[in-house]
């Protein structure tokens, strides 16, 4: 089975680029940068990874996105998830990232896209892997935040393809945010939108209706509604599902009880992602062992979940068939 996964050509969808932050690589720039964290070492800080929600996990990843300052240090984040993730046979990689988490620390936005950016070109001369970047705003903070934040990346509007809603979930839903997202949509952005991870149904009928998302980002809980569940079956909307996330931040109890196959058996479009690989313990082809290892999947459903990937990108199809 592992070297079936491996051999599998990979796309993800769904990957924050500063949840890519290894604890190596974060302690090495906060050197660099003169800044010390509040842990010993890296042992320490990854025993700190132990997360009963997605608050707990957020809380962590915000003081470790908070040693970048500089654009190589965005550069050498994302270059090591590109090699990281190109060594599982990722072909293709839509890439968040949070620009109010750089910004709101004195970090210009230029610094942030110019690192993104400048690994992304390097990423496919070495090794053969294209990846596009999608903005996401932070919905613990208000929509006159967002706002600013679309003003100053619109000068950048060519770097990224996309703009998406992340961070805490319960008490922040989608319509908080509905005039930014019209705007984005009315630029030419695509839309995408964190829903149904640990909130209500209610929020992925808010993502598709209210957003107009073009994916939903987990989606888990549209499983408490089948009016939702039909409704995102007929639309073939695609589902960008994070098997190790869900596990480690405990949205499932065990991978055996993981929705991944009932989502399939219900007629859902399911794509297979790391999410923030460097906390939940694995890179996108783990995730599709973490899957193949404790469901009842079948070989050629396994090979539909990575061909889904490709499927759902933001791409053209020249763009798609030199991917796949
Ligand atoms: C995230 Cl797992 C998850 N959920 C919501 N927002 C996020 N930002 C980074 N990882
Ligand atoms: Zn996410």
């Amino acid at each position: 089975m592992h070297g079936f996964v491996d051999a599998l050509p990979k796309a993800e969808l769904h990957i924050h680029i500063e949840g890519s932050f290894e604890p190596e690589l974060m302690f090495g720039i906060a050197r660099r940068n003169e800044i010390s964290l509040p842990y010993a070492d890296v042992d320490a800080l990854r025993r700190a990874y132990a997360f009963t929600r997605l608050q707990d996990f957020l809380d962590l990843y915000y003081q470790g996105m908070s040693v970048l300052h500089t654009e190589q240090d965005f550069y050498d984040l994302a270059i090591a998830y590109f090699e990281k993730a190109a060594s599982q046979n990722l072909r293709y990689a839509e890439v968040f990232f949070d620009p109010q988490g750089h910004t709101s620390r004195g970090v210009a936005f230029s610094t942030v896209i110019g690192g993104l950016t400048r690994a992304i070109a390097d990423a496919e001369l070495r090794f053969d892997l294209r990846a596009k970047l999608i903005l996401c705003f932070l919905r613990h903070l208000d929509e006159a935040d967002a706002e600013r934040t679309l003003d100053e990346a619109l000068p950048y509007r060519e770097k990224f393809v996309g703009i998406g809603l992340d961070s805490s979930e319960i008490g922040f839903p989608p319509s908080k945010f509905r005039n930014v997202f019209r705007r984005a949509r009315d630029e030419g952005f695509k839309i995408v939108c964190h829903a149904g991870e640990e909130g209500p149904p209610e929020y992925v009928w808010e993502a598709l209706d209210i957003l107009g998302a073009d994916r939903i980002d987990h989606g888990n809980s549209a499983l408490q509604d089948m009016d939702l569940v039909r409704r995102l079956a007929a639309d073939k909307m695609p589902l960008t599902v994070c098997p190790l996330s869900n596990y480690r931040l405990c949205g499932v109890p065990e991978l055996k009880v993981h929705p991944a196959k009932r989502m399939l058996d219900l007629g859902l479009f399911v794509t297979i992602n790391s999410d923030d690989p460097a906390y939940f313990g694995g890179y996108v082809g783990d995730n599709f062992k973490a899957i193949a290892e404790h469901l009842p999947l079948s070989a050629d459903e396994l090979r539909m979940m990575a061909r889904n990937g490709f499927l759902a990108g933001f791409m053209d199809d020249d763009d798609r068939a030199r991917c796949l």
